[in-house]
């Protein structure tokens, strides 16, 4: 299934989540449709990719559990960069839990995430309880839930008629949901949702755990979605900044030519 509205276009669509529409017209304004995955293990690695390559993308994603010296210092330099570079940040915590329980580790804990993150990726395991649990935060703080409808890797069970449901459980919940994690459009995902994709690389088609990979235009022209989210293939090349232009250049330009198509 092809989408042929332009990010400008789908701003105006998305009046229901505010995070979707903020993001439509960054990826207008910026002319990037690039996410990167900052993997890193230290304070000092992750700022300092981010500050390398803002200028580059319209979202940073990031695991803030993986980071050995995690502080609150951390978080107000990663605000400052992406204020200075103007990108959003996108925490992937992947909530699976009930709602009371997602509540607490979304608010509180060590990472405050809610404080902090502009998105947050929500798995729709555990039923529609999940989404309400978020509802006050992301409502108050204009932010926005990213549902897993499929991933990227080998034998998952996101899949089939799980990944319907999760569409319909999205449709029903649009003012706190913003898009989807996916791997294609599918026929019933409305214009105003953001569809973002992992999984992408230019240099491999796999990893050793499960990953699989596809290129950028193959996943933003016959795929159809929107954002790519690319890890490894940039932070691990000798170049991220450049690395990064690469990226974000396949990107909109496969972006370009889905819209004139
Ligand atoms: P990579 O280095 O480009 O393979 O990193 C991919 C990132 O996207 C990594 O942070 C994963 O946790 C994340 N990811 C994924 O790879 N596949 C998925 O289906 C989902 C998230 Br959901």
């Amino acid at each position: 299934v092809k989408s042929h509205l332009s990010f400008q276009e789908r701003s105006q669509l998305a009046n229901c989540n505010k995070m979707a529409q903020k993001l439509f017209r960054l990826m207008s304004e910026k002319k990037s449709n690039l996410a990167v995955a900052a993997d890193l293990t230290t304070k000092a690695e992750v700022l300092k990719l981010a500050d390398a390559i803002g200028s580059e993308i319209v979202v940073l994603k990031t695991h803030v559990d993986i980071i050995s010296d995690y502080d609150e210092d951390f978080v107000k330099q990663l605000k400052a960069l992406s204020e200075k570079h103007k990108f959003l940040i996108f925490e992937d915590r992947k909530f699976a839990d009930i709602g009371n329980t997602v509540k607490y580790q979304y608010q509180s804990g060590v990472y405050k995430i809610s404080e902090w993150s502009d998105m947050v990726t929500v798995h729709a395991v555990a039923g529609p309880g999940i989404i309400d649990s978020f509802k006050d935060s992301v409502l108050q703080k204009e932010c926005g839930l990213l549902m897993l409808a499929q991933m990227s890797s080998k034998g998952s069970l996101c899949v089939g008629e799980y990944t319907q449901q999760v569409v319909e459980m999205a449709k029903q919940n649009q003012d706190c949901v913003m898009g989807f994690i996916c791997q294609e459009r599918l026929s019933n995902m409305p214009e105003h949702f953001v569809l973002m994709t992992p999984g992408v690389q230019l240099n491999n088609t796999a990893d050793t755990l499960g990953q699989q990979y596809n290129t950028p235009d193959y996943i933003v022209q016959e795929k159809s979605t929107d954002v790519i989210i690319v890890g490894r293939g940039i932070y691990q090349s000798q170049d991220p900044k450049s690395e990064a232009h690469k990226y974000r250049t396949i990107a909109w330009d496969s972006y370009e030519k889905r819209l004139s198509k």
